[in-house]
């Protein structure tokens, strides 16, 4: 038996059921490219997700990890330590904002966020105790919780999950009106992501976020970003929000703010806002932590050093037109933006899925989502030579 088999099998044998992955098994990785136990190259288009906007392992970057790691890696927020601030300073800097929270995964962000907005709502607009309300959109995908899943439109991530978790409302993603028309005196904030990753890749109409930065200040209401897929560079901007100057209330950042080695996520908002959590009010074991907090330091440095952001646009614009140009009879609609990009394949050809793993055998590494999309979502480093090298193998399995 082969140790793939091996490994798939113990996997099998002790690990609960909660994915289906595809049948390979990564040992090393390096860049774009990553390598399976029987010594298979591939080349990595899901980048986990965009938290590996850096590439596989970035020599400054697992630098920090072993330099820091040989300091000093966990002291717990009791006391102070010499990394936290100067990487919040740098993420404060970088992203105009007067304050930030470190956590460690996107969902905690998005916790931590939706915690912020609700002691604003009772502190600062005065909403009574318990009647606050936060506005989400159909299609969201904001974690794993049982708080986040309550307000899911996904029946799968619901199900069985219950009792859910009050004081949400799902509306139309892309439909300002729809916005407007679910405000009530009692709306504290509303939480969407600037585009749908796991809906889809679905990008709103042209305009739409700045419309929601209108009214969510006409009502005094936060406008909250989960830019935890699309943030740091991955659509061709620093953060999505500024392809329509909607500056949000609260960003939340995750995934690539760690460099692809450890978890590492944060919100962003004004003095005002933040000034909600007082001593006490929320925290975690490692947030904040020395280890995290140089890794992400570094992070931010290559992102800049390197302008992944410039990156990913030149090479999105490249690689969204030359799949245009594959005219391929099974494709629905190619969207994205930068190196986000989803191809919908048309129902009559079946899912996704069949179609990644084809591109698996062909040594290209991507994930379905949503039944009928083909994600492509290399790291940010990639080269153009690289991304011709995967559409020679993508127009193969897409002809
Ligand atoms: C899974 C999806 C992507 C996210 C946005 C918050 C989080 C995520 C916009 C939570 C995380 C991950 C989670 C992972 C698969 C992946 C995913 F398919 F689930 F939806 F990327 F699209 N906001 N997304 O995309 O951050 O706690 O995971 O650090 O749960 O299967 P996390």
């Amino acid at each position: 038996m082969s140790i793939t088999r091996e490994i798939i099998n113990e996997t099998k044998e002790y690990s609960a059921h909660n994915y289906h992955p595809l049948p390979l098994v990564i040992e090393r990785g390096e860049g774009v490219w990553v390598y399976d136990v029987e010594g298979k190259k591939y080349l990595d288009l899901l980048s986990a997700y965009s938290a590996l906007s850096h590439g596989h392992r970035h020599p400054k970057i697992i630098n920090s990890l072993v330099e820091q790691a040989s300091k000093v890696t966990l002291t717990s927020r009791a006391f102070h330590n010499d990394k936290m601030s100067t990487f919040l300073k740098k993420l404060c800097k970088i992203s105009d904002y007067e304050k930030a929270l470190p956590m460690n995964t996107g969902t905690e962000a998005v916790e931590t966020a939706l915690k912020a907005a609700r002691k604003w709502g009772l502190l600062k607009k005065g909403v009574p105790e318990n009647q606050g309300e936060i506005i989400v959109c159909e299609n969201n995908f904001h974690g794993r919780t049982i708080t986040i899943i309550s307000f899911s439109s996904e029946a799968q991530y619901k199900y069985g999950f219950g009792p859910h978790t009050p004081g949400f409302k799902i509306i139309p993603y892309g439909d300002e009106e729809a916005l407007e028309r679910a405000i009530t005196p009692n709306t504290l904030a509303v939480l969407l992501e600037p585009i749908q990753g796991e809906g889809g890749v679905i990008v709103p109409p042209e305009g739409y976020l700045y419309k929601v930065r209108e009214i969510t200040r006409k009502h005094n209401v936060l406008m909250i970003l989960d830019e935890i897929q699309t943030g740091l560079g991955r659509t061709g901007k620093l953060f999505a929000y500024e392809y329509e100057a909607a500056k949000p209330d609260i960003l939340i950042l995750g995934k690539a703010l760690g460099g692809g080695v450890y978890p590492l996520s944060a919100i962003l908002a004004s003095d005002e806002v933040m000034s909600v959590f007082t001593p006490g009010d929320h925290g975690s074991t490692f947030g904040g932590n020395p280890l995290a907090c140089a890794v992400g330091k570094t992070a931010l440095e290559v992102l800049l050093e390197e302008d992944l952001a410039s990156k990913a646009h030149e090479n999105g614009v490249y690689f969204m037109r030359a799949l245009q140009g594959i005219n391929s009879p099974l494709v629905q609609e190619i969207r994205g933006k930068g190196l986000l990009i989803g191809v919908e394949i048309k129902p009559q050809y079946g899912t996704a899925r069949p179609y990644c793993e084809r591109l698996m055998e062909l040594g290209l590494l991507c994930k379905e989502t949503h039944q009928q999309t083909i994600r492509f979502a290399p790291p940010l480093v990639i080269t153009k030579a690289e991304i011709d090298w995967a559409l020679e193998r993508i127009a193969t399995v897409l002809k």
